[in-house]
C-alpha cells in the first residue's frame, strides 16, 4: 500500500492550526518518547513544561503563572470550569458565557454537571455585558469571556467581565486559545496584566505555531490549580492536576521551541502579515459585493452562497463557515498573500 501523506496546506483556509515552526517540529520529534505526566521519570520534559508555563505567562502578562500544557483548548476550558465548580458552595452551579464561546464549554457543562447559560452577543459579535449580567446569580461559579472568538475573531470586554464575575464571587475565565499569540500586538485589554482574571486558555498549537497537541492552561494562583489535584499513589510525584495522564512530551517541547524562537519579534511580524492578508481579502470580497464582517483579528467572514463554497471545496479549497452560514477564512501563518490571490481568482470564475 502507498504510504499515506498528510494534506498540503496550500489551500487550507479553514484551520486554526498551522504548520509548526521548523524549530517546533524538530523539538517535537526529539521529545516524541517522553511523558510529562510522569515528571519523576521524564525530568527534562517536566522542566521544559515549567519553562512553557513561564513563557505563556510572559505572553499573557503574568510574572508568576501556574498551569500546564494541555491537549488543547477543550481540555483547558473544561479544567477552568472544573476549578470554578469545585471551589464553589452550591448544588446547582451555573456558568455564564457569550453565545460566541467555543462548543468546548458545552462539553464542560455536560461533563461537570454545570448549567451553561449563553447570552446573546452585541451587533459586533462581542459579549454583551448587560445581557450576561442578567444571567448571573448566586449559583454562578464561572463567567467566561473570549479573547479571539472562533467565528469572527472578536475580543470580549474582559475587565468588565472580571467585575461581573467577582461581584458574585465567581471566577472569571478568558478563552484566548486562538487569540493569545496575536493579541499582545493589539490595543485590546485581555490578559492578566489588564484585569484580575482567574484562569486562561492559550494554545501554542494554534497561532503559537507549535506542533499538535500543545494547548495551554494558566491560573492566577497556585491554590486555583490545586483544586484539580488528585493523589497519585504510585508515581514519584504525589499529585496530578492535569485531566489526562500520559501526555505529549512532543507538544511540550515544541511549544517551548516555538515560543523561544518567535516571542516577541516573530509573532509580531506574523500578526502584521496575517492582518494585512485578512484586510486585503476583506476588501476584495467587499469590492465584489459581498457583505463582509470587518476583521479585527485575522479572521474574515463574508456572506457567500453555499453552492459557491461547495464548488470551491471541489477545487481543493478548505473553507469553513460561521454558525450564521457565512464563509469564514482564518488567516493562519501558512495562509499567504499569493494563496489568497489565487483563491480570489477562483471566486472570480463565478
Ligand atoms: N477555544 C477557542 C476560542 C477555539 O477556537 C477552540 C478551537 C477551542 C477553544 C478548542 O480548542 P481545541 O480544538 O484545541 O480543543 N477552535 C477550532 C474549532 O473547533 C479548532 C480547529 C482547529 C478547527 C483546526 C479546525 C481545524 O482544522 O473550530
Amino acid at each position: 500500500m502507498q504510504r499515506a501523506e498528510p494534506q498540503d496546506f496550500d489551500r487550507v483556509l479553514s484551520s486554526m492550526c498551522t504548520q509548526p515552526h521548523p524549530a517546533a517540529r524538530e523539538a517535537a520529534e526529539r521529545f516524541l518518547a517522553t511523558n510529562p505526566g510522569d515528571p519523576g521519570t521524564y525530568e527534562t520534559v517536566a522542566e521544559l513544561e515549567d519553562r512553557a508555563v513561564e513563557l505563556l505567562g510572559t505572553v499573557t502578562g503574568h510574572p508568576n503563572p501556574n498551569g500546564y500544557v494541555t491537549s488543547g483548548g477543550t481540555e483547558a476550558n473544561i479544567q477552568a470550569a472544573r476549578i470554578a465548580r469545585n471551589r464553589a458552595d452550591t448544588d446547582t452551579p451555573n456558568m455564564v458565557a457569550p453565545e460566541s464561546a467555543h462548543f468546548s464549554f458545552t462539553k464542560a457543562a455536560d461533563l461537570l454537571g454545570v448549567e451553561l447559560r449563553r447570552a446573546p452577543t452585541d451587533e459586533d459579535h462581542c459579549a454583551d455585558v448587560d445581557a450576561m449580567a442578567e444571567l448571573v446569580d448566586g449559583d454562578t461559579v464561572l463567567v467566561a469571556g473570549v479573547a479571539g472568538s472562533t467565528e469572527y475573531g472578536r475580543v470580549d470586554p474582559i475587565p468588565a467581565l472580571v467585575d461581573l464575575a467577582h461581584d458574585v464571587d465567581a471566577l472569571c475565565h478568558v478563552d484566548a486559545a486562538w487569540g493569545g499569540f496575536v493579541l499582545p500586538f493589539t490595543d485590546h485589554r485581555w490578559h492578566f496584566g489588564h484585569a484580575d482574571i482567574d484562569t486562561m486558555t492559550i494554545d501554542p498549537h494554534k497561532m503559537g505555531q507549535a506542533a499538535v497537541p500543545a494547548g495551554g492552561f494558566l491560573t492566577r494562583s497556585e491554590d486555583l490549580l490545586d483544586e484539580l489535584a488528585v493523589d497519585t499513589p504510585y508515581l514519584e510525584s504525589t499529585s496530578q492536576a492535569t485531566l489526562t495522564g500520559t501526555r505529549s512530551g512532543a507538544g511540550v517541547a515544541s511549544a517551548v521551541a516555538a515560543m523561544e524562537e518567535l516571542w516577541p519579534v516573530g509573532y509580531r511580524e506574523q500578526y502584521h502579515t496575517s492582518m494585512e492578508n485578512a484586510e486585503w481579502l476583506a476588501a476584495e470580497l467587499a469590492a465584489r459585493g459581498h457583505d463582509v464582517v470587518e476583521p479585527d483579528l485575522p479572521i474574515v467572514a463574508a456572506d457567500m452562497t453555499m453552492p459557491v463554497t461547495e464548488d470551491l471545496r471541489q477545487r481543493g479549497w478548505r473553507i469553513s463557515k460561521t454558525g450564521a452560514g457565512e464563509m469564514r477564512v482564518v488567516c493562519m501563518p501558512h495562509v499567504t498573500h499569493s494563496m489568497l490571490r489565487s483563491f480570489v481568482a477562483d471566486l472570480d470564475w463565478y
